[in-house]
């Protein structure tokens, strides 16, 4: 009888012990997963941690050399550490090691596991880019200064023991910066490229062209900067009157190539867009011979859909071909965006010329020739070994080239009929994805149910439309957040209209859909807003009044 007291007594000691380990081993695991955003495929934590020092090695071989450089570079920055940068597979103590093997399986070509003990760190992936996604979760593992661009002193700069195995779900998880409406500089699109890769977005969508403005530098066509990329002015953003301020810049090829350049390091493809047949104004100003009319025209100074758009000479091929053959020379990207949306007829019914063409090549319509404008693209760019991606107004018309891929976005429709037809498919649809839309009900302007987009709806995203079976699905490439600048006229305004959205949409396509959970989410970006301070990022606060005024950036 007397020792039953002790075991009980004991018993519970244990028993306070293990709950004990179990709630401290619950907030370690806590503290792991509430810092990654896109949240990873498995993270379980173990006991202690790893802290860098001076003496840290990193460890890299051949095919994570330029990760492990670019690795030192960042850590040197806020910890002021000249991290030493071994080659080799070994793990010393006291190490860093990013190491390739091909034998990895299970993780596809992007995934990568990380173990992070007292006593090391290890990255092991399939390919190198498996490998730099995994330096970007530890990144986001340390203390926020880590994001800082000038020595931090008093930071401990250690990392939770911690085991995660991760892969994204889609291939495609992409970004849209229109630099038609608004130029922004070279050295805004290189930070944006930063905070992509740092949420592991791997595509920048670049569009190039419209009507209010030529962004990128033809050799053989001159005034297409030389004209093209100014114009007079912009509305103001009240939509009453102008500002009476030229507008204008473009990107020279020396600077494209460091953009791409840039982006290949942090494994980011950048797709260009020329915009064909619509969207054409600034081309058409800086060379009257592709339009239909004669007219000579200004570069647009107001937004909207425009009645200008190419004609169908085979001059204007001609010309078209010659831009892409340069655009293809400085975007290794497979796919090529022709644009294709919103293209207005009237101009082609009017003209004598593009009827008589129709009749020619054997049309039925101004519809059909928009398709065969298509194709002849198509043609051409397959022609090169590249493929045609373009907006979800290509599938009207006529059969498009089985190789092009669509960007759905008036909604899920276009997708799910090009998934269908058996093309790849990108899915932008406005309702989720136009990052140019409100996030906040604004009392300074009028509330538009139809452009009010809130960080809710983006995570709440599935850009697999449940109509599709399991083998549709699968050309469902992944999905693209829209950043168009009518309203977005410089780089402060951006950050805010796009962070914290895009990282939303990071997450909806990255993580597997059944470990999306928005109020997990918002716990772990709270932590990130520290981080995106550090990074200079002007985002939308999380707190912010769902009232407040967005016109403030
Ligand atoms: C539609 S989306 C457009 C853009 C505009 C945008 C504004 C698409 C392919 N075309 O030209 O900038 O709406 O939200």
């Amino acid at each position: 009888m007397k020792s039953f007291p002790t075991l009980t007594r004991s018993r519970s000691y244990l028993e306070l012990v293990l709950s004990l380990l179990f709630v401290l081993s619950y907030t370690i695991v806590a503290t792991a997963q509430e810092a990654i955003i896109p949240r990873p495929v498995t993270a379980t934590s173990g006991q202690g941690k790893f802290i860098l020092n001076p003496d840290t090695v990193i460890v890299a071989d051949r095919k994570t050399r330029l990760i492990g450089e670019l690795l030192r570079d960042w850590l040197k920055q806020s910890t002021g550490y000249c991290l030493r940068l071994n080659r080799g597979t070994k793990t010393p103590l006291n190490s860093i090691s990013l190491m390739v093997d091909p034998t990895l399986s299970g993780l596809g070509d992007e995934g990568y596991v990380m173990d992070i003990t007292s006593e090391r760190a290890v990255l092991r992936a399939r390919k190198s880019v498996g490998a730099f996604y995994g330096v970007e979760s530890l990144r986001q593992l340390l203390p926020p200064e880590v994001f800082a661009d000038t020595i931090q002193d008093g930071v401990e700069w250690s990392i939770p023991s911690t085991h995660v195995e991760d892969y994204p779900r889609f291939k495609w998880r992409g970004a849209l910066l229109d630099l038609g409406r608004h130029f922004m500089p070279k050295e805004f699109v290189l930070k944006f490229i930063d905070l992509l890769a740092l949420y592991k977005m791997n595509v920048l969508h670049l569009h190039l062209t419209d009507d209010q403005g030529w962004r990128i530098e033809i050799k053989k066509y001159p005034n297409l900067t030389k004209i093209g990329s100014t114009r007079r002015e912009s509305p103001l953003e009240n939509a009453v009157g102008f500002d009476g301020t030229p507008h204008g810049g473009f990107y020279a090829q020396e600077a494209i190539k460091q953009i791409v350049a840039y982006a290949k390091r942090r494994f980011i493809t950048i797709v260009p867009e020329i915009e064909m047949p619509g969207h054409a104004t600034a081309a058409i100003a800086s060379y009257p011979e592709l339009g239909n009319t004669g007219q000579r025209l200004e570069v647009s100074t107001h937004w909207g859909v425009h009645q200008d758009i190419y004609n169908v000479n085979e001059k204007t091929f001609h010309f078209l071909q010659n831009v892409l053959k340069e655009v293809m020379a400085l975007f290794p990207s497979e796919f090529i965006c022709i644009g294709g949306d919103e293209v207005p007829k009237d101009q082609w019914k009017a003209s004598l010329e593009t009827q008589a063409r129709i009749k020619a090549v054997g049309l039925k319509d101004e519809e059909e020739l928009q398709s065969y404008f298509i194709r002849r693209m198509d043609e051409f760019l397959t022609s090169h070994g590249r493929r045609l991606i373009g907006w979800d107004e290509i599938l009207n018309g006529g059969e498009l080239p089985s190789g092009a891929a669509v960007m759905s976005w008036h909604g899920l429709d276009g997708g799910i009929k090009a998934a269908r037809a058996g093309h790849d498919v990108v899915m932008a649809a406005k309702q989720y994805t136009y990052f140019d839309f409100a996030q906040s009900k604004d009392p300074g302007v009028p509330f538009n149910e139809r452009r009010y987009v809130p960080l809710e709806k983006v995570y709440s995203f599935e850009p697999i439309p449940s109509e599709l079976s399991a083998d549709e699905a699968k050309r469902i490439l992944g999905a693209q957040g829209q950043l168009w600048t009518e309203h977005i006229p410089n780089p402060q305004r951006l950050e805010y209209m796009a962070f914290p959205r895009l990282i939303a949409l990071a997450e909806v396509t990255w993580t597997p859909r059944e470990r999306r959970d928005y109020a997990g989410f918002l716990q772990r970006l709270k932590k990130h807003e520290t981080l995106l301070k550090t990074l200079n990022v002007n985002f939308r606060p999380l707190d912010t009044d769902q009232t407040a005024s967005q016109t403030v950036p």
